[in-house]
């Protein structure tokens, strides 16, 4: 790994912000046969690193836009954990009233103006609010993150020619974990170096290890650097690798989409656990340390699930309110 851009106490938010991604996605994984939760859930186990070192750059007030894999977001941007689990537990208390699930959060009290299930959908979204940023004067940025997918959308190239046009304040973070769905990249793209892309509208675009949280910090300090001195948009293209199947709780291993061997090589890449061993290496924390902030962040989504399953459903005459 590289070395550290940032203070110690800075390295040790990002760890516990992406143990509270990971935990949570575990918690959902360890609940979810209850039947409790109804909504379909796509995990980002594996890329946890892409959401904790590019959103602890933003401030309280910039936007992000998200997509069905979006617990990540919510979580590194400050979304409460018990509204959350809420939405997951489609009760009235959820961040989205219970309306949305997990493929519809938003939290706009955090900036999160909502997340789109549509492949590439959030694209143009971020692109208008970081215009409307413009418009206003009000120095918001927008981060908008999506999949290896939504290259494969018209909307990815017209979003990026407008937010170029325009010079927008929006970060582009492409979390390329090589598949949509069950397609791998290669059967849908000629050009597997998506960050390339970005040159054509004169915008840069870097690729980086998404499993490695400093690479994905340095990378994006670069990119809000842009936006905020008003240069325009840039393109980071984050590989990485989804550990569980594409909608689900469970591994798709056993289905044959993805190769054993490649998706043990990914394990041995845990974000999470490497970002440890860096940090315990170097003497930045203890054992003690990180054996707290687990069992913290264990009581944390323990509350949190507990405030969820008390909660009372949305009353059916609010059917139409909210959305
Ligand atoms: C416009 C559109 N087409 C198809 C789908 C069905 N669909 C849902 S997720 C998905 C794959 C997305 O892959 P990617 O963008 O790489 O994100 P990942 O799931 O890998 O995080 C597809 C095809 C959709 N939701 N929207
Ligand atoms: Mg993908």
């Amino acid at each position: 790994m590289t070395r550290l851009p940032f203070p110690v106490t800075l390295a040790r938010k990002i760890y516990t912000s992406m143990v509270r991604i990971r935990s949570f996605e575990e918690r959902i994984c360890r609940l979810y046969s209850q039947q409790e939760m109804r909504c379909p859930v796509h995990l980002s186990t594996g890329q946890e690193a892409i959401a904790a070192g590019t959103l602890i750059q933003l401030r309280r007030q910039d936007y992000v836009v998200s997509t069905h894999r979006n617990h990540g977001h919510l979580i590194a941007k400050g979304a409460a954990l018990k509204s959350m689990f809420a939405e997951m537990y489609g009760r009235q208390t959820g961040c989205s009233r219970g309306k949305g699930g997990s493929m519809h959060m938003s939290f706009p009290q955090a900036g999160i103006a909502g997340t789109s299930a549509i492949v590439a959908g959030g694209l143009p979204i971020a692109v208008g609010l970081a215009w409307g940023s413009v418009l206003q004067k009000n120095r918001r940025i927008s981060a908008v993150f999506f999949g290896d997918g939504a290259v494969d959308e018209g909307t990815f190239y017209e979003s990026l020619n407008f937010a170029s046009l325009k010079k927008l304040p929006v970060v582009f973070v492409c979390e390329n974990n090589f598949y949509a769905t069950n397609s791998p990249q290669k059967a849908r793209q000629t050009n597997p170096r998506i960050h390339e892309i970005a040159r054509f509208f004169r915008i840069p675009g870097t690729c980086i290890d998404g499993n490695d949280v400093v690479a994905v910090y340095t990378a994006a300090a670069g990119a809000i650097e842009r936006c905020r001195k008003g240069a325009g948009p840039s393109l980071i293209e984050a590989r990485t690798f989804r550990w569980k199947t594409h909608v689900g709780v469970e591994s798709d291993l056993e289905k044959g989409f993805r190769r054993q061997e490649e998706v043990a090589l990914w394990f041995r890449r845990c974000p999470v656990k490497r970002f440890e061993r860096y940090l315990l290496s170097r003497g930045m924390v203890s054992q003690q340390w990180i054996d707290t902030v687990r069992e913290s962040v264990d009581k944390e989504i323990s509350r949190a699930v507990e405030f969820a399953r008390n909660s009372p459903y949305p009353r059916p005459e609010t059917e139409s309110t909210d959305v």
